[in-house]
């Protein structure tokens, strides 16, 4: 047999746990990952290597309606990663959907999406850890009925159970095809996006309502600092909506951006394998998620 290698892309609603999924078939956290919906902004890729087959899987902001320049930026992102697709996971959450009865509106326009692109799809229920087993047959029923799927795989990304299932069952699916990537590549994404997703991640667990939704995070200098400790110098500018989220986000006494910093510097410290010296600061780019001009501003390249 020859080398088998493809794009999957994850979609499915906000907080269904698709980046847990994606760190979970890497083996490292490199997607970041709240308890809040809509944590996903931009497309992230995460390539896994076997020595007969290569899958680069697509992490996806969740689909939904929301309003505003940014929100229609993330559910556009989801839906290219479709059409760039070999083939689609489709996820939805098992303890939502053992609790109901039907296939919600919010799920049935995303398999109208999934049916538009024309590709093959596997059914995810993700978080089964959650539920009693024997109430999935119900769920299972109802989307084999939806959706003419290639299969249908419980798991928990959070626990890891299943998760072998879902790769057997892609893998034998995937065409025929040269490695996209060296063997070892983990993504396609800039290490400085990365940096500047671990301190988002930080920024989004630790404030609430509106400020995670208006912050957004830009790498401005990354800097080798030659010396005995080798420190890996880190600068960046945590971007918000308004002066009173820059209060927020700064804290009384600096208290806020400091401890942003301090677990956004343990967990890259962990990534990257090395001591670094992290500086963070925050500005104002007034109404940023409301204008295409804001979101290039702050980073976003449509
Ligand atoms: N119990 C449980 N929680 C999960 C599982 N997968 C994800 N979660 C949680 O669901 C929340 C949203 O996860 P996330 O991966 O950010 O979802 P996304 O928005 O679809 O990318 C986080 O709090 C995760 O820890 C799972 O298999 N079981
Ligand atoms: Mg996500």
């Amino acid at each position: 047999m020859g080398f088998h290698s493809g794009f999957v892309a994850i979609i499915g609603r906000p907080n269904v746990g698709k980046s847990t999924l994606l760190n979970r078939l890497l083996g490292t956290k490199l997607a970041i990952v709240t308890p809040k919906p809509q944590t996903t902004r931009n497309r992230i890729t995460g390539i896994v290597s076997w020595p007969d087959c290569q899958i680069v899987f697509l992490d996806t902001p969740g689909i939904h309606e929301g309003k505003g320049t940014l929100n229609r930026f993330m559910v556009d992102e989801a839906i290219n990663s479709l059409l760039e697709a070999d083939m689609v996971c489709f996820m939805v959450d098992a303890e939502y959907e053992v609790r109901a009865d039907d296939i919600r509106p919010e799920e049935q326009g995303i398999l109208g999406h999934v049916r538009n692109a024309v590709r093959p799809a596997i059914l995810v229920i993700n978080k089964v850890d959650r539920v009693e087993k024997n109430l999935l047959l119900p769920v299972l029923d109802r989307y084999a009925r939806a959706f003419p799927f290639e299969a249908l795989v419980p798991l928990s990304a959070l626990q890891g159970d299943g998760v072998d299932s879902l790769v057997h069952e892609v893998k034998q699916r995937l065409p025929e095809g040269e490695r996209f990537y060296p063997e070892g590549q983990l993504t396609d994404r800039s290490r400085d996006f990365i940096i500047s997703e671990f301190i988002r991640e930080k920024a989004f667990l630790l404030t609430h309502q509106e400020v995670p939704y208006s912050v957004a995070v830009v790498v401005d200098v990354v800097q080798e600092r030659p010396g005995k400790d080798r420190l890996l110098y880190i600068a960046a500018t945590l971007h918000v909506e308004r002066d009173s989220q820059k209060g927020i986000l700064v804290g009384r006494r600096g208290e806020m951006i400091r401890q942003i910093g301090s677990q956004a510097r343990t967990d890259l410290e962990a990534f990257l394998k090395r001591r670094i010296f992290l500086e963070l600061r925050v500005r104002v780019e007034k109404d940023w998620t409301r204008s295409d001009r804001g979101l290039t501003r702050v980073g976003f390249t449509p």
